[in-house]
């Protein structure tokens, strides 16, 4: 991902270069966006693609956390070889 982006391949991104990925970002929010197609967003339009876009990430992102709970669950149930049991 990184590395797509980073277009002259020099290990960082510039300013061109995140301008060209919000120009993108910015692109496909218009068109996803943009209900009745006269290329602009009203603020009703502008707001309901918002609202849709930080409910999809809202659900990606619980469900990368919760991956992540499961993953450290997975760690916990599993006996630690190292330590001992430690007591309180
Ligand atoms: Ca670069
Ligand atoms: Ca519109």
């Amino acid at each position: 991902m990184f590395k797509e982006l980073d277009t002259n391949n020099d290990g960082y991104l510039d300013e061109k270069e995140m301008s060209e990925v919000f120009r993108e970002r910015a692109d496909r929010f218009m068109r996803m966006a943009d209900r009745d197609r006269d290329a602009r967003l009203s603020q009703t339009e502008f707001l309901e693609g918002a609202d849709r876009v930080s409910k999809f990430l809202g659900r990606q992102m619980k469900e990368e956390r919760k991956d992540l709970k499961a993953k450290k669950n997975e760690q916990k149930s599993k006996p630690a070889e190292s330590s001992p049991p430690g007591k309180k």
